[in-house]
């Protein structure tokens, strides 16, 4: 199918007029003289359910990517009528179902038009293979601005795009695109300074047009199934984006250590090359916290085996590892070879868990142990006897996570490079083709990955990774943007993937540093670290075929600054940490792209270089060869320069310097970051004393940080801090005061708070409103720190 919405195109067809209407609890059908069903269901009061059905005939109700432990429930639902439409208003959006055909339109309360339809629902008849083409088109309104759609390798900006998903292997993957690993499809739209979201939740292939078609109109389609998609309203973009994260799922809290830098390559092996590598970290003093085995690690590629030529002990390996601070990660994919002395592959075949062609034979596909079948994840008792499987990686051997890779599925050598589209899946039940399937296999499988992992690591946490995925798949794993290439475009891509990723509820995602394939120059090299160390998930990996990518292979220079910045990240872990947790608490995305951080300002609309990273730095990577610096924006706001506390206001553009050992950082005025020592690994050091830099500004910020023991779920049990900072700035005094909620009986004793940008000079302190001497408090004038117990409750430092 070329195109959704041209009308001379055969077989479209429309709902006609509206016969009746009924409402039933949270949910109101609609049912048209022609026989067409819409049911409209108030989710929450921001949110409504779109269905429909063409026939009379709904699909089962089950969908992968919702998050069965959202929060529920909405306060208003009223139900009126006139001569035209029928009203379904909540207590946030007004929804209008025109009597005549069906066509619906979204208000706020304020009667502001937030989304219409244009030709609205409409279908053609598949003939090939049942049911029907289901399409929706809107009216996009003047100025309106489109973000979203996961890991697409394009601007961030999607007005003027048409993309489609159906998880894709695309190696060294072009910029444009229209489909990679992963299908998210789900988008927010923002027009006259107000944000709603789209989530189509439709496994088929789905395709999505923003004004590229037709200039005014916006459309999403799919090869089958339901018309089934949710419209989440904002106003603002955090909340549309924290809701649909919140409807499809965040996940439990990483380990700690999963924060940390990582080191990959296909393949680091033997052995004696494995040490080497965990010995040029630690030589080096580059801190490193995983080290990951690709394929080569296993015998003959058979996945959960080990190639003992090349691993003869691999517990006694992951144990010394281990004890040098480094975590082993390996790679599983889901092809099984075929070969009856291979028991998964022979256990499989008597549980009749692989995947079938439709007329009965078994889907057969080359990968990289030659011939292969496949498990169909999508039936939970497979995914149990996957999860099993870990057993012996996890609890036995000592593997502390898992790598999952080639699961779009990836199949080599056959047209389109994927299962054919008449395999069958159980789909929890709802037996179907690939054609549903395909889009959620690989994050069925990280599922079943994901449930054996944690049950095999308990009482730590499991730490997971996927390629492939679907909205709702952050439950399960983080992700990474797959096989990049080494280049300044790709690490342009880099920066929009995982700030598209984040909008889309994955925010716990990076990208192969340095690039996949080619080979990186040292200053490329360099930059993309640059801009990783800032990214949730930040490991190197390379296809290791074009050179090597260690961190010292590129001489002195590169391998002091990139040592910095890494540095830099392991000081920072504990402002990262809090942003995990607030991602996984409470829906908020850690990377925030400027238009997330000040839709108000269009500046930032079609904005994508710089971002917010958790709640207050302000980044822009460079992402050119041979420059000292570049231009970049400014968001409104007072910032401090990161490398000299210079103070810029903001709301314009300007030229940061940034030779080859810097990049362009802020710190938004108010904040304050708490930081480690440096560390070569998460936990080497029992830290006792918290560095707080407190960045002075003239009014109140508050900040947090959230500490718990790294791993593990005490946390769950309440042993955890979330301590809150308030600060207060006046023109000569400053007011710092610390709340604390939960029980966690920290190391911390002491906390060490260095002032930026104090516009007096201190002459005297109060702690927990006791007057202090300066000296009592570690004052250090030229470096305008003092030293204050962990638990302390108020500050104030006064110029007289
Ligand atoms: O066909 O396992 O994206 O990260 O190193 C290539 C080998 C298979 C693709 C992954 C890449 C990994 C590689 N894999």
């Amino acid at each position: 199918m070329i195109t959704n919405t041209e009308l001379e195109k055969k077989g479209n067809l429309f709902p006609s007029k509206l016969v009746s209407y009924e409402q039933n609890g949270d949910s109101i059908c609609f049912t048209s003289e022609n026989g067409v069903q819409l049911i409209i269901t108030v989710v929450r009061d921001s949110m409504l359910r779109f269905r429909y059905a063409t026939d009379g005939i709904f699909e089962n109700d089950f969908s992968y990517a919702i998050d069965e432990d959202q929060s529920h429930g909405y306060s208003v639902l009223d139900l009126t009528e006139d001569e035209e439409f029928i009203w379904i208003t909540t207590e946030q959006i007004k929804c209008r179902i025109n009597r005549v055909d069906m066509r619906t339109a979204m208000f706020d309360l304020e009667d502001q038009l937030i989304l219409q339809d244009e030709l609205g629902f409409h279908w053609e008849e598949s003939f090939e293979f049942g049911g029907n083409y289901v399409k929706m088109s809107k009216n996009s309104m003047d100025g309106e601005n489109f973000y979203g759609l996961g890991d697409k390798p394009t601007t961030f900006n999607l007005k003027g795009k048409r993309l489609s998903n159906w998880n894709t292997d695309q190696y060294a993957f072009g910029k444009d695109l229209p489909e990679l690993y992963k299908t998210i499809p789900f988008y927010i739209g923002l027009h006259s300074a107000k944000a709603y979201g789209i989530f189509f939740d439709n496994t088929f292939k789905t395709h999505f047009d923003f004004c590229h078609e037709r200039r005014h109109i916006t459309s999403f389609w799919a090869d089958g199934g339901e018309m089934n998609y949710y419209f989440i309203y904002g106003p603002k973009i955090a909340e549309v984006v924290t809701k649909y994260t919140n409807l499809t799922g965040r996940p439990e809290l990483p380990p700690m250590w999963a924060l940390g830098y990582h080191q990959s390559k296909w393949s680091y092996y033997p052995e004696a090359k494995v040490k080497e590598l965990a010995a040029g970290f630690r030589d080096n003093k580059f801190p490193c916290d995983a080290l990951y085995l690709d394929i080569d690690y296993m015998d003959g590629f058979r996945c959960f085996t080990w190639n003992k030529d090349y691993f003869p002990e691999p517990k006694r390996m992951v144990e010394e590892l281990e004890d040098d601070g480094f975590k082993t990660v390996a790679i599983i994919d889901p092809g099984i070879k075929i070969d009856e002395k291979y028991e998964i592959f022979a256990d499989g075949l008597e549980k009749d868990y692989f995947c079938k062609r439709a007329d009965g034979p078994y889907m057969r596909g080359k990968v990289w142990p030659g011939n292969c079948v496949f498990p169909d994840f999508t039936n939970p008792e497979v995914r149990e006897w996957w999860a099993d499987h870990y057993k012996t990686l996890i609890a036995e051997t000592g593997i502390k996570g898992v790598w999952n890779d080639m699961n779009e599925p990836a199949v080599m050598e056959v047209p389109g490079k994927t299962f054919p589209l008449d395999v069958r899946h159980d789909y929890d039940g709802n037996r179907c083709s690939h054609r549903k399937a395909h889009n959620i296999y690989g994050m069925q499988m990280a599922r079943a990955t994901y449930e054996g992992v944690k049950k095999y690591i308990f009482p730590k946490r499991p730490f997971t990774i996927t390629r492939a995925s679907y909205s709702g798949g952050q439950r399960f794993s983080s992700t990474w943007t797959g096989d990049n290439l080494a280049s300044w475009e790709h690490l342009w891509l880099a920066n929009t993937q995982i700030q598209r990723l984040g909008m889309s509820g994955f925010s716990f995602s990076g990208t192969d540093i340095g690039g996949f394939a080619d080979q990186p120059t040292g200053e490329l090299f360099t930059r993309w670290i640059q801009l990783g160390v800032f990214h949730p998930f930040c490991r190197v990996h390379s296809s290791g075929d074009h050179g090597e990518q260690e961190p010292w292979y590129f001489g002195e220079e590169v391998l002091d600054i990139t040592r910095k910045f890494v540095e830099l990240r392991y000081q920072l872990l504990p402002y990262l940490y809090t942003a995990f947790y607030q991602y996984c608490e409470d829906n908020v995305p850690i990377l925030k792209p400027l238009v997330y951080f000040d839709q108000e300002d269009v500046q930032t609309h079609y904005r994508a270089d710089e971002f917010i990273f958790g709640n207050h730095f302000l980044v822009c990577p460079i992402q050119e060869p041979n420059v000292q610096g570049r231009r970049m924006y400014i968001p409104r706001g007072r910032w401090y320069n990161f490398w000299n506390d210079a103070v810029i206001e903001g709301g314009k553009e300007l030229w940061v310097d940034a030779a080859l050992d810097s990049m362009p950082i802020f710190v938004k005025e108010g904040a304050i970051i708490p930081k480690y020592p440096v560390q070569q690994y998460v936990d080497e050091l029992e830290i006792e004393e918290l560095s707080l830099d407190v960045y002075y500004k003239n009014g109140k910020q508050n900040s947090v940080y959230y500490e718990d023991d790294h791993d593990g779920y005490d946390y769950k049990m309440g042993l955890f801090n979330l301590r809150t900072f308030k600060l207060t700035g006046k023109s000569k005094e400053i007011i710092v005061q610390q709340h604390v909620a939960g029980t966690y009986e920290s190391n911390l004793k002491t906390m060490k708070v260095t002032f930026h940008g104090l516009p007096f000079e201190i002459k005297s302190a109060s702690v927990n409103n006791e007057d202090v001497s300066l000296e009592s408090i570690g004052y250090d004038k030229e470096s305008n720190t003092i030293i204050l117990q962990e638990n302390f409750t108020d500050l104030r430092l006064i110029s007289e």
